[in-house]
């Protein structure tokens, strides 16, 4: 463990801290940041926490919110307090701008530091960092953590797969991170390249930044001969290393010495209890910079009821199911892409690359899936492929959807977040 005092914090302690912060960073963004001071006076609400719960009488804060006080109109001190800023990638919209005081980015690399350590970052690892370094949080978080640890950093940066692989053998790399869906696009490139993923050094993963469901992970072990962790995070609370999952794979712990979390019913705004799916909830515990209260993440999980074996105290959720905005609705019925993935990739004919796209046809509701085959495949062998798709979609969704099978590398790539969902009625 990198920070064991911290991590093995016995609850009570661990609760009795979130309440000093909690107490501290409210009565902060109401005296610093005059867009909460603002939001509390007309919701007719004092800045005084006496008891974690009353977190719940203070009004949430959106995306929207943030959008319209970017760039700079939600931090808490003077400019010349800020020494870094990340965006959000923007695909839902504006970017999302977050500065960070030298304080923010200590605990950035704290909590990211820790959750690499979970998933078995050392000192003597060689750690490649293929993610683009820039306004997008994932690369510097990554970075910052593992120089924390004292790993030797490969900042390989953005793209070129080929370059990628390439270094990825010729420095004996034991350690990569990144994005999912680009961790199997490096493994079909270097297998092109004649080189076996799983041959080279590479023993360890974490991946996040996009839904990553459990059979995706199995697929990238086996692909690789890795272990295979996952890590969550946002621009918003300070990018990646928010939760990441330990050795028993089961939830993702989250540091809640710097994040408080909760689950709201998205649609009613209540709090619900352990285990009830809704939508995640953070407030920033110790961020000095931007301080956030009760942002409304639109990722879907459950916090976990009990502790975990390993012997950390910190609440794990389940691994993020999507977000509220990407659920879909077809025929009727709510679909998640995590779903669809799910059920695609039970089946080893079929690769990585995937996307869903729905249509109308007349008043009707279409549901098409395209799915790349693992090698070239004779027509009669993808229809019976397509076949057992269909079958494993209408399981899981009760959907009936056209499965079509195509080549393989032939949907688009992706070097950041996967995008798989095309909904042309909108
Ligand atoms: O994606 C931070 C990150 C980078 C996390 C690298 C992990 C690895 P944003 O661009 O602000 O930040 O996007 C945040 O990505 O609200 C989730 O919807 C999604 N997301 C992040 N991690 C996961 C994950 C980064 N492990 C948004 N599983 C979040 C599922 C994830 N979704």
């Amino acid at each position: 463990m990198f920070n064991p005092k911290i991590e093995k914090m016995p609850r009570k302690e661990l609760k009795e801290l979130q309440l000093k912060r909690l107490r501290k960073i409210v009565r902060y963004a109401y005296e610093n940041v005059p867009f909460y001071r603002e939001k509390f006076k007309s919701a007719g609400i004092e800045p005084t926490i006496k008891k974690l719960d009353d977190i719940e009488k203070l009004p949430f804060t959106t995306k929207d919110d943030l959008r319209k006080n970017a760039p700079f109109g939600l931090l808490a001190l003077p400019m010349e307090n800020y020494i870094e800023l990340h965006a959000s990638s923007g695909t839902t919209g504006e970017p999302i701008t977050v500065c960070y005081t030298r304080h923010d980015l200590e605990v950035w690399a704290e909590v990211m530091a820790r959750c690499l350590a979970m998933a078995g970052l050392t000192k003597k690892d060689v750690f490649q960092i293929p993610i683009p370094y820039g306004t997008f949080t994932g690369a510097f978080g990554f970075h910052y953590g593992g120089q924390k640890i004292g790993a030797l950093i490969v900042p390989t940066g953005k793209g070129d797969s080929e370059r990628q692989i390439r270094l990825m053998k010729y420095y004996n790399v034991t350690f990569i991170a990144g994005i999912a869906s680009y961790a199997m696009h490096l493994a079909s490139v270097a297998k092109k390249m004649g080189i076996e993923p799983s041959e080279l050094s590479v023993r360890n993963g974490i991946f996040g930044a996009e839904m990553f469901t459990k059979a995706m992970k199995k697929r990238i072990e086996e692909t690789w001969n890795m272990d295979v962790h996952d890590i969550y995070g946002l621009t918003e609370m300070c990018g990646p290393g928010v939760s990441a999952d330990c050795d028993e794979h089961d939830g993702l712990h989250l540091w809640e010495d710097h994040f408080y979390a909760e689950i709201i019913d998205s649609e009613t705004g209540d709090v619900l209890d352990k285990e009830e799916e809704g939508e995640l909830v953070l407030t920033t515990l110790t961020k000095e910079g931007m301080p956030i209260i009760r942002y409304r993440t639109r990722d879907i999980t459950f916090i976990y009821d009990g502790l975990c074996n390993c012997g950390r105290t910190h609440l794990k959720h389940a691994p993020i199911k999507g977000r509220s905005d990407d659920m879909v609705i077809i025929k009727g019925t709510n679909v998640f892409p995590s779903q669809i993935e799910e059920a695609i990739m039970k089946n080893d004919k079929v690769g990585s690359e995937w996307l869903m796209i729905i249509d109308k046809k007349g008043d009707m509701d279409e549901l098409t899936i395209k799915v790349e085959g693992r090698k070239k495949y004779k027509e009669e062998e993808k229809r019976k492929i397509a076949e057992e798709l269909k079958k494993e979609i209408r399981i899981i969704t009760t959907l009936n959807a056209n499965v079509e099978i195509v080549e393989p590398d032939s949907l688009p790539k992706h070097e950041g977040k996967a995008k798989r969902v095309i909904d042309k009625r909108l």
